[in-house]
């Protein structure tokens, strides 16, 4: 008899093909009740008390963070784990060489073996879940079958789940995302995070972290989304979404690619400094961007998500007080650390640091220890409507209008604070060749440069180099293209003090892209790209900057930049689009003569 039936489930879909595949899915894992998620706040009461009483949370002060609770992961268990994520398409060549591959038909039998059983004892959650404002004709709908609590009381944050999601779907579509997740025994020597495109499904077994559970986001709507957008003509992106309004009322978007743990919620959420009177930032989205061309010939975007996933380490009221605002009630924090009295702390909050805490472990902390306290990685998840500047349009079914794309990594040395692309083509290379310093988002080394092509590389679902031409194609579908734009807010002096402040200042850049848009402001034009002239970036009232150092491009030392991009070129390999190293070599010529 199947498990489904004998549990006696309510099933509140007739949807042939959802519940052939549920029951199957419960006939392998075998869970002790099938329970499907209506995204009722009734629902949401009851998996809380559920969670609460396995210890899977923990209370907070309710008086002080009302509806907000304490999760603790496994330690083993905190971050993305690139090295067991996996792209599962017929052939090697589909994934690239940036990608793990394995072929799908291992793929199933391998996590088959994993999933077998590892639900006995558990509730099989059924989680549906529509990613984009639900009445949006670029929406996708998923289904996640999960028998972790805490990842369905997080989709339940983070995505438009439940009802919602079975009516978008309606009575016959196939036309769904088919997750699996189980932590099973949470052993990274049997964790894996694989991706079926061609299947539209993912398998994720052996984590609870957020990157590798919550599959509405990496795994569907970054890994799964890229494959659809590049066979459908649009764009998945690790972007942020944000609205600009000038005392004027214009309102501009920009979308903005940083690798994790690069600022972007902190971007998206800018509040501009007291020069900028009039100015409004609002947020659209801090983490994923879907972009089409519409009819008028820009591009569109909507944020699929509708909640946060933001670093709670060096979040305070200085860098972020929207998102400290938005944090206050209906959130789950994750591996941070906690005051016996339930409030929460990381490195990096305001104020004094307590003088005892309970670490992120559960350990008793003493102010001076040489552990951190929160773990690097550890999270906010809080829902959108909680941030006090969010855009009204986060939700419009058509999305918003970009006007600008920025690129940026986090680059101590070489790249300067700003640069303009000469056109679309060079844009595509600036995105191609950005550079990062590794972070604690994902478990591995910190600090590493790595190229992060458009800050995707742990989550394009396809080929590198055929996903940089699918960029380039994106050219002759958008008659009316945004300006491209390379950031970076992370420079550092020899001495290692950054040159610019960053957070709310970073609105002094935002504006002179913005005023570069209307082609209000000229630049220099450099073999690099343009660059602000003296005067036209605003720095009134600025302080603890180095502006000439930070906006400086030193050609010497973009010969050892464009040599090391020669290397990533080649590990892309032969699928890489012949015009961006041609880019490459003009530019190394060009900044050769320069400096000789
Ligand atoms: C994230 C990430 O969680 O990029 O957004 O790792
Ligand atoms: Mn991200």
């Amino acid at each position: 008899m199947r498990a489904s039936v004998e549990s006696g489930e309510k099933r509140p879909t007739s949807n042939p093909h959802l519940l052939a595949w549920v029951d199957e899915m419960a006939k392998m894992c075998k869970p002790d009740r099938v329970s499907w998620c209506d995204g009722s706040a009734e629902e949401k009461q009851r998996l809380t008390e559920e969670a609460l009483k396995a210890g899977v949370l923990i209370p907070l002060d309710q008086k002080k963070l009302p509806g907000c609770y304490f999760h603790h992961s496994n330690p083993n268990d905190v971050a993305r784990v690139e090295h067991l994520t996996f792209i599962c398409t017929p052939t090697k060549d589909e994934a690239g060489p940036t990608n793990n591959w394995m072929a799908p038909q291992e793929a199933y039998q391998k996590l088959s073996g994993l999933y077998d059983g590892s639900m006995k004892g558990r509730t099989m959650y059924v989680v549906p879940y529509v990613m984009g404002p639900a009445r949006s004709p670029f929406a996708k709908v998923g289904i996640e079958l999960t028998d972790s609590v805490y990842v369905a009381l997080n989709m339940g944050i983070m995505t438009r789940m439940g009802k919602v999601a079975l009516d978008r779907l309606g009575a016959e579509s196939k036309e769904f995302n088919k997750g699996l997740h189980s932590v099973a025994d949470s052993n990274p020597d049997r964790r894996f995070i694989c991706h079926f495109p061609q299947d539209n499904a993912i398998w994720s077994v052996g984590s609870g972290y957020g990157g590798n559970a919550l599959l509405g986001k990496k795994c569907l709507a970054l890994r799964i989304a890229s494959y659809l957008a590049k066979s459908e003509g649009w764009l998945a992106e690790h972007m942020l979404i944000l609205e600009a309004e000038s005392p004027s009322g214009e309102k501009h978007y920009v979308a903005g690619a940083f690798p994790s743990a690069c600022g972007k919620t902190n971007f998206a959420m800018m509040i501009p400094p007291a020069q900028f009177q009039g100015w409004k930032v609002r947020t659209v989205g801090d983490d994923i961007a879907w972009m089409r061309v519409g009819d008028d010939g820009r591009l569109w975007a909507v944020n699929p998500e509708y909640g946060y996933f933001g670093v709670a380490p060096g979040t305070n009221r200085k860098t972020n007080p929207n998102a400290m605002d938005t944090i206050k009630k209906d959130t789950l924090y994750t591996n941070v650390a906690r005051s016996k009295d339930g409030d929460v702390w990381w490195e990096g909050m305001d104020g004094e640091t307590p003088a005892e805490l309970i670490d992120w472990k559960g350990q008793p902390w003493k102010k001076g220890s040489s552990e951190k306290a929160a773990h690097p990685n550890s999270r906010f998840t809080a829902p959108v409507q909680n941030n006090p500047a969010l855009s009204p349009s986060y939700d419009d079914p058509k999305g918003v209008p970009i006007s600008a794309i920025i690129f940026g990594g986090r680059r101590s040395t070489t790249v300067p604070l700003v640069l303009q692309s000469l056109g679309w083509k060079h844009g595509v290379y600036l995105g191609a060749t950005m550079g990062s310093e590794t972070t604690a988002a994902a478990t591995g080394a910190v600090g590493v440069v790595r190229r992060d092509p458009m800050a995707m590389l742990p989550f394009c679902g396809y080929d590198m180099g055929t996903y940089l031409g699918h960029w380039l194609s994106m050219e002759k579908r958008i008659p009316k293209p945004p300006q491209v734009f390379l950031v970076n807010w992370f420079r550092k002096s020899a001495d290692g003090k950054w040159l610019w402040p960053g957070y709310g200042d970073n609105m002094r850049v935002l504006k002179w892209m913005l005023d570069r848009c209307e082609g209000k402001v000229g630049a220099t034009e450099t073999p690099l790209g343009f660059t602000p002239k003296q005067g036209d970036l605003d720095v009134r009232g600025l302080e603890g900057a180095d502006v000439a150092a930070a906006t400086r491009i030193d050609l010497k030392e973009w010969v050892g930049e464009l040599d090391s991009q020669a290397e990533w070129f080649q590990k892309i390999g032969k699928t890489l689009p012949p015009v961006l190293e041609q880019q490459r070599q003009d530019l190394l010529k060009k900044v050769k003569a320069a400096t000789t």
